[in-house]
Order: structure tokens, then C-alpha cells, then sequence
């Protein structure tokens, strides 16, 4: 598969409803999920090297629909709203569920799930990591705005991290180079492995 070129994204439509039409299904599909205010829309225009193509906001809540990206002609990235800021439990599934528990569980994306690494994590990051477990999506953990942790902090972060996610995060800043190369690389690996597993389906089809 070609090195995808990020600086190539385009926006294509916005949704406010299921399903999606004219997504080509064998393109790979990545979305990033998060509380408001984590830094989605911001992480998608420093990957793409592309200021405005996602909207920015001081006010949480600034993406109230699912915004759909194509990069370089061979990927998907889905802006999705950010799950409320005082929002936990119900509220949480009532508001945020149907749209978007419908969107991840039909069209199952790679999850790139953002938690703001200036704060312990919250109650609602882990009902998502957990929501996304009992539904098996495949998931990145992203600790966002990173440039504001010293190296200490760094360090807790990666360790309160580590107890609740088996997993160590994605340390990203739009403020410097870090994190983006990582997370080009992880996009660039998922894609090849999806097509490759597209081929052999089809000649398991053929
Ligand atoms: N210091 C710093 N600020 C950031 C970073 N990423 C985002 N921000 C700021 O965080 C605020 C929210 O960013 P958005 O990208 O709009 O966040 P969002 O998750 O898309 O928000 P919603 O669309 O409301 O869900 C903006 O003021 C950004 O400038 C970062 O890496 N470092
Ligand atoms: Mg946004």
C-alpha cells in the first residue's frame, strides 16, 4: 500500500442521522472520540497539516454532528461530537447513544479515544472505554494537550493510565511535533493490515 500523504484531506459531508451514504466500505475508517473540549477537532487539522479543515472552538460542544474527512483518497476520519461535559451515566447514553452508538457499532471504525491529559480521567472516559470493550472495537488511547505536563506529571499519567487501560497512551500535543508521527504511523500500519485483509477475504470470496 502507498505511504498515505495526511496533508491530502478533504471534508466531505456532515451527518446528523444513520446511516451514512456513499462511504466507499472497503476504505478504512478511524474516529476520534472524546470528551468536549479533549482536542478532537484540533488533533485532526495538526495531522493533516491543515489549520481550518475541522472546526475549533474555546466552547465545548462546538461539533454537534459526525464530520466525515477523506485522506488522501484512501481513508476515513470521523470528527465526532464530544460527549458533555457535565454529563455522566443516563444523560450520557441518552444524548450522546443513539447517533453515535449507532455510528460505531454498524460502521466500526479504529477508535482513537482522546482524554485530556491535564485531568485524572473521568467517569465518562471510562463508561466509553468500557462500552467500547463489551462492543470489541479496536481502540488507540490518545492523552491530549501534552505540551501542558512536565515530565512528572507525564509519568502519573502514564501509570493511572496504564491501571485502567492495560495500556500505555499516545502522548499528543498540536502545540509540537509530538505524538503526530506516531499516530501517522499507527493510522499508516492499521491501513495496510486492513488491506490486507480486504484481499484475502475476497480471495477467500473468489
Ligand atoms: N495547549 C493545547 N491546547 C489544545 C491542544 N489541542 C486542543 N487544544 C485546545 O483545546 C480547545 C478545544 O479544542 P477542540 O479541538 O475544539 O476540541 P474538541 O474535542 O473537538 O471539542 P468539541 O468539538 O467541543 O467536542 C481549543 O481551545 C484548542 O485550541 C493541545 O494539544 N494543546
Ligand atoms: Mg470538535
Amino acid at each position: 500500500m502507498k505511504k498515505i500523504n495526511f496533508k491530502n484531506a478533504k471534508f466531505l459531508n456532515t451527518f446528523v442521522s444513520l446511516p451514512l451514504k456513499g462511504l466507499r466500505p472497503s476504505a478504512p475508517r478511524f474516529c476520534f472520540v472524546g470528551r468536549s473540549n479533549v482536542g478532537k477537532s484540533s488533533l485532526i487539522n495538526h495531522l493533516t497539516d491543515t489549520p481550518r479543515l475541522a472546526k475549533v472552538s474555546q466552547v465545548p460542544g462546538k461539533t454537534q454532528a459526525i464530520n466525515l474527512f477523506e485522506i488522501d483518497g484512501l481513508a476515513y476520519f470521523f470528527d465526532l461530537p464530544g460527549y458533555g461535559f457535565s454529563q455522566t451515566g443516563k444523560d450520557l447514553r441518552a444524548s450522546w447513544g443513539s447517533l453515535m452508538g449507532g455510528f460505531l457499532t454498524e460502521y466500526r471504525p479504529h477508535v482513537f479515544l482522546l482524554t485530556d491529559s491535564r485531568h485524572p480521567l473521568f467517569e465518562s472516559d471510562h463508561q466509553m472505554l468500557d462500552w467500547l470493550q463489551e462492543n470489541e472495537l479496536p481502540f488507540t488511547l490518545v492523552a491530549t494537550k501534552a505540551d501542558k505536563l512536565n515530565h512528572s506529571q507525564r509519568h502519573t499519567k502514564t501509570q493511572e493510565i496504564i491501571r485502567k487501560f492495560q495500556t500505555k497512551p499516545l502522548f499528543y500535543s498540536v502545540e509540537s511535533p509530538q505524538g503526530k508521527l506516531v499516530l501517522i504511523q499507527t493510522v499508516q500500519h492499521l491501513c495496510e493490515n486492513l488491506s490486507v485483509s480486504n484481499e484475502s477475504n475476497q480471495v477467500a470470496l473468489a
